[in-house]
């Protein structure tokens, strides 16, 4: 039997890539995200380019009900996830925290932090009982640096960062592997979210460099699951060669 894994946020960018990915290297795949439209694409586009099993589940991870709901769709072999990928995530505006939106934080903390945690409370269960299993929190350099106006989702990167290394302490006994991937700038539709739809701003930010693929950072989480029984990857900082810190991108002129 395929090892099983379960991808938050793969309707789009690092999700997406690492639902391919993961399904091209022979592991059967639940894909999670809010449109159902997407899952409906890359569920084809799985089963028409790889050998692997998929389903889908539609739902918003800032809702427990409806995270509950969906997980309790899941039946045989489905209910044994060998690997979790915590990926659903996003920045919600660029703003002083004095001018902040209350929505925004909302947005993010709900998201980030708390969507992680209902997904993660659902799956670890039967990683436990089962003494096995891998869970990959996505990061960032946001969660490593705190930079200008980036405060709440910094923030909420933080505490990823602090939960995935909780979460290795409270999972050794069970031999569960907590691995943190923490990328700096990938081009995704993650500033188009950031910026509300304003595309010349979006395109702004990856102007005048190189940054990271969706797939540069698929491949890195491909390594951290490949790995034999005893070795964990625990921290996985990946930035673009033009990246030196959270604030320091060089651009040609
Ligand atoms: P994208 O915007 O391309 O993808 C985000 C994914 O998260 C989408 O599939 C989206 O699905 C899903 N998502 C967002 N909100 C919800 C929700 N409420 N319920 C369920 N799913 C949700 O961004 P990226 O691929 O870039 O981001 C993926 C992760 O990587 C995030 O955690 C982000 O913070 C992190 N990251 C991104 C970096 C970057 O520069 N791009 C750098 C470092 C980390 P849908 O809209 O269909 O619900
Ligand atoms: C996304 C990278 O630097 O835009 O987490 O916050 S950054």
């Amino acid at each position: 039997m395929n090892p099983i894994a379960l991808i938050t946020g793969a309707t789009a960018g690092i999700g997406r890539a690492v639902a391919l990915l993961l399904a091209k290297s022979d592991f059967d795949i639940i894909v999670t995200g809010r449109r159902s439209e997407k899952l409906d694409a890359l569920e084809e586009e799985i089963r028409s380019r790889t050998a692997a099993d998929v389903v889908t589940l539609a739902f918003d991870i800032r809702k427990p009900d409806a995270v509950d709901a969906a997980y309790g769709k899941l039946s045989g072999k489905w209910l044994q996830v060998d690997v979790l990928v915590n990926n659903a995530g996003l920045a919600a505006g660029l703003s002083r925290i004095h001018e902040g939106d209350l929505e925004d934080w909302e947005q993010m903390i709900d998201t980030n932090i708390k969507g992680l945690l209902y997904i993660t409370r659902l799956v670890s269960p039967g990683m436990v009982e089962r003494k096995k299993g891998h869970i990959i929190n996505i990061g960032s350099i946001a969660g490593k640096e705190a930079y200008e106006n980036g405060n709440v989702y910094n923030a909420t990167k933080f505490a990823v960062d602090g939960l995935t290394r909780a979460m290795r302490i409270d999972l050794v006994e069970y031999g569960i592997k907590v691995t943190a991937i923490h990328p700096g700038a990938v081009e995704t539709e993650f500033s188009m979210v950031r910026f509300k739809g304003d595309r010349k701003r979006a395109e702004k930010v990856y102007e005048g460099f190189t940054p990271l693929y969706a797939e540069d950072v698929a491949e890195a989480i491909l390594f951290a699951v490949t790995r034999p029984p005893h070795v964990n990857i625990d921290d996985m900082l990946i930035m673009s060669t033009a990246q030196a810190s959270a604030s320091r991108i060089h651009r040609n002129k």
